[in-house]
C-alpha cells in the first residue's frame, strides 16, 4: 500500500463520483482516511479546509499532504500517476470520462427529481439524528436541499446521455472482445461501470439508503435494456483484480 503523507477523501459514499475516485484510489492501492460528506450540514466544514467561502464546491475532494485535489478524475490521475500508470492512459481515457460525465449528470437530474416528487425518499434524506416524528414536518427542508442541487447542477443535463454513454460502452466491449473498453482493465471501465450505479446500484453505501431513495437510484427501463452491462459491471465486481470495497459484498 503507498502512502504520501496523510491523505484524506471527503465524499459522499452514494455517489457515482465518490465511487469512481474509492475504486481508482483502491486500484491503485492508495492508502486513505474516508470522510462521509452530508449535503449542506458538511458544507462549512467543507469550505473550511478548502478556505473557499464562496462559489460552489462538490465532493469528492483528497487531501495528501500540501496538495488538493477537487473532483474524481483529478483524483484518478493522481493515483495514477503516483504509481505504476495501471488505470491507463488519461489522453484516451478522456473521451470516456466525459462520456461518463454527462450520462452521471442526466442521471443525477432524474434521481434528484424522484426524490423531491416522493414524500418517502424526502422524509429519508433528511440527517440520521433526525427522529422519526419530525420527519413529516421537515420534509419542506428536504425538498429545499434537493431542489437547490438540481437548480446547481441542470446546466450540465444532457438529455439522451445516459443512454448513449451505455450504447457506446456496448460497443466498445464488443469491438475489443473483451471485457475492458480499452482491452485491459483501466479508468475508461471504472468511469463506465460507474454509470450503471445510476441505473441499478451494488455499491455498499454507508449510512445506507432507505427504500425509497434506493427506488429513484434505479431505472429499470434502461437496466432490462443494458442487461448485458449489469453482468458486465457485475463480472468486474466479482473479479478481485477490478473489484474495490464498495463492491465486495456482492
Ligand atoms: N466533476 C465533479 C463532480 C462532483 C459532483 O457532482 N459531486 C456532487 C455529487 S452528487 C456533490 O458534491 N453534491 C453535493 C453538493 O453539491 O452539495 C467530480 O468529478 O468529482
Amino acid at each position: 500500500m503507498k502512502s504520501r503523507g496523510q491523505s484524506l477523501l471527503i465524499g459522499e459514499s452514494f455517489s457515482p463520483w465518490t465511487k469512481k475516485a474509492r475504486w481508482a484510489l483502491e486500484q491503485c492501492e492508495i492508502v486513505y482516511d474516508y470522510q462521509e460528506y452530508t449535503p449542506t450540514l458538511s458544507e462549512l466544514g467543507l469550505r473550511w479546509r478548502l478556505r473557499q467561502w464562496t462559489g460552489s464546491v462538490t465532493v469528492p475532494v483528497f487531501f495528501v499532504g500540501c496538495e488538493t485535489f477537487r473532483n474524481s478524475w483529478e483524483i484518478a490521475r493522481y493515483a495514477n500517476e503516483s504509481t505504476d500508470g495501471r488505470l491507463g492512459d488519461f489522453e484516451e481515457i478522456a473521451y470516456w470520462n466525459d462520456l461518463s460525465e454527462a450520462a452521471l449528470a442526466e442521471g443525477r437530474a432524474r434521481v434528484v427529481r424522484c426524490i423531491a416528487n416522493n414524500e418517502r425518499a424526502l422524509e429519508e434524506s433528511l440527517p440520521a439524528f433526525v427522529p422519526a416524528r419530525m420527519r413529516r414536518p421537515m420534509r419542506f427542508l428536504a425538498r429545499d436541499a434537493v431542489t437547490r442541487l438540481d437548480r446547481k447542477y441542470a446546466h450540465l443535463e444532457e438529455p439522451g446521455a445516459m443512454r448513449a454513454a451505455l450504447m457506446r460502452t456496448r460497443e466498445v466491449l464488443a469491438e475489443t472482445g473483451s471485457d475492458y473498453v480499452l482491452g485491459r482493465f483501466s479508468y475508461a471501465d471504472i468511469a463506465m461501470a460507474v454509470v450503471l450505479e445510476i441505473v441499478a446500484p451494488i455499491a455498499h453505501t454507508e449510512p445506507s439508503l432507505g427504500p425509497a431513495t434506493k427506488s429513484c437510484w434505479n431505472d429499470p427501463t434502461l437496466g432490462a435494456e443494458f442487461e448485458d452491462l449489469l453482468q458486465w459491471r457485475d463480472r468486474l465486481a466479482r473479479a478481485d483484480a477490478t473489484s474495490y470495497s464498495q463492491f465486495k459484498s456482492v
